[in-house]
């Protein structure tokens, strides 16, 4: 599985999945990891990514043109070009385990990181096919819960847990949770 993140805060998905059972999972290669910088895209000499909504209202929204730009140099990277491309907005759909497994099928996910009041519309339009909340709460950027969605992702992956059972058998199958565990001692 090859995770692309279009996002303007690469260094904290690098941080948030490098760590623990996803770092081993990545430096083993059972999944990658792109982290894109939208910034790196804009095409004005300031750098700027977002602008004020047309005709008023609340606030700025991400500008369209260095947003489809980074995807169209991820698009590239990707196995076959038209790979699923992730929104995640508190609008969407709520991300559950079935999501995960359906997900987990996939060769390439790109996932859109939105700051501020979001992303102008017409690039969403041309880019999007999955709108995805991980619950009903707003937060500043979508960079917390994409991570969310690739670390339940990721551990469906073969091989990135130890013991394929673990994923397999686990609370989520039938909604039944499993009993309470304990550790030493007795
Ligand atoms: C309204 C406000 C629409 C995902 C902000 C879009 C992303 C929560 C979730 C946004 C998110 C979730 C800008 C910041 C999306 C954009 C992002 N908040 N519940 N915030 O999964």
């Amino acid at each position: 599985m090859n995770f692309h993140v279009l996002t303007l805060f690469p260094e904290m998905i690098q941080a948030g999945l490098e760590t623990s059972i996803l770092g081993r999972a990545l430096e083993k290669g059972f999944i990658s990891l792109e982290a894109v910088n939208i910034r790196d895209y804009t095409t004005n000499k300031h750098k700027k990514v977002d602008d004020y909504t047309y005709g008023g209202g609340a606030g700025m929204l991400m500008q369209a043109q260095p947003v489809y730009d980074a995807y169209q140099a991820v698009k590239s990277k990707t196995a076959t070009g038209k790979s699923r491309v992730i929104y995640v907005t508190p609008q969407g759909a709520v991300f559950d385990q079935q999501k995960a497994e359906e997900l987990a099928r996939e060769e390439d996910l790109v996932f859109l990181c939105g700051h501020y009041e979001g992303i102008d519309e017409r690039v969403l339009e041309e880019i999007v096919t999955d709108y995805l909340s991980i619950g009903d709460y707003v937060l500043t950027g979508g960079e917390l819960p994409a991570m969310v969605m690739i670390d339940a992702i990721s551990r469906l992956v073969p091989g990135v847990l130890n013991n394929n059972e673990s994923a397999e058998f686990e609370s989520f199958q039938d909604g039944l949770l499993e009993y309470p565990q304990y550790s030493r001692p007795e």
